[in-house]
């Protein structure tokens, strides 16, 4: 199958799982239940259920329980973007091409669905599955709930917050990124290959893999975010330069935040080696995030 069909498939699968798992807009209090499905279904790119499955393919997980384990960080990734959104963090009214979630349903429905899409989250990956042993799954679940908390994504996001107006060195930069940006694109990652009983070895090199991945997705954005137009994006376009927000691009230029980039990309591909052809799908995500359209 070559990779569009994958990722089409994959995609698919993750609308229908996260249709499935999501409380129907008819089931009280219908609207924080429609806002909650206004805000996770029919948009996004799927990127990190698309490494969960790249990365659980790698050690023969089932698909069923790469649904789960995708379902949990796309979950936990629409929350934040909900929260992001908001006027008390950046503000925006455009996501995913619609008028953000608080524009559509109030800010506290737009409070409560990322409270309520995080609790969902970790409802699912703890509940018992068939085949996956319980200190497995207990794993599992402390580390989404560290790529999500204060050690990650929410610090990295208290960083940012922290850092408009300010002058970052590159380190610091990064440290922020890993956080807010990489720990979830890393979780998603280790979750797939937990899902297939990967070991302590396995999940160590996979780790230096979501370190890059991570970290490119973000020079990534940050290129979009400067040169792309927000009807491309389907978000406001230029938001970090108008906020005053240290990105790769202010910080190094856009030739060298390519550059940047091109060397993350090939760091990437490299950490693949010892998976051999098994890790196919995670080369060609790789070469998708760097492509990527939005
Ligand atoms: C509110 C706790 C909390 C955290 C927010 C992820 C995040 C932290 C904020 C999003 C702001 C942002 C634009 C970050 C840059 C990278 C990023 C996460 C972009 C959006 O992810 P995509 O491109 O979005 O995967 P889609 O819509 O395709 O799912």
């Amino acid at each position: 199958m070559n990779f569009a069909a994958w990722m089409a498939g994959i995609q698919q699968r993750t609308e229908d799982a996260l249709t499935t798992h999501l409380p129907a807009a008819t089931v009280a209090p219908s609207h924080l239940h429609a806002a909650m499905r206004y805000a996770t279904l029919e948009g996004g790119k799927r990127v990190r259920p698309l490494l969960c499955h790249a990365a659980g393919s790698l050690f023969g997980a089932h698909c069923e329980l790469l649904d789960v384990a995708a379902v949990t960080v796309e979950l936990i990734h629409a929350y934040s973007l909900v929260h992001d959104d908001m006027p008390c963090m950046d503000n925006d009214v455009l996501r995913r091409g619609k008028p953000t979630c608080h524009v559509e349903f109030g800010e506290a429905t737009a409070l409560l669905v990322g409270d309520a899409l995080q609790s969902l989250a970790f409802q699912l990956i703890a509940t018992p599955f068939s085949g996956l042993e319980p200190v497995r799954q207990i794993e599992m679940v402390n580390l989404l709930a560290v790529a999500a908390g204060s050690r990650g994504m929410a610090g990295g996001q208290a960083i940012d917050l922290a850092s408009v107006g300010e002058q970052l060195t590159v380190s610091e930069l990064e440290f922020m990124h890993i956080h807010k940006t990489g720990a979830l694109i890393r979780c998603a990652a280790l979750l797939g290959a937990h899902a297939g009983g990967a070991g302590p070895d396995e999940i160590i090199r996979l780790g230096h893999f979501a370190n890059r991945i991570g970290l490119l997705f973000q020079v990534v954005d940050d290129i979009l975010d400067a040169e792309a137009s927000t009807a491309t994006l389907g978000k406001t376009a230029g938001k970090d330069a108008a906020q005053n927000k240290p990105t790769y691009v202010n910080l190094l230029g856009a030739r060298d935040a390519r550059v940047m980039a091109a060397t993350l990309r090939d760091e990437a591909h490299n950490s693949l080696q010892p998976f051999g052809e098994r890790a196919q799908r995670l080369h060609e995500l790789t070469d998708y995030i760097v492509d990527r359209p939005f």
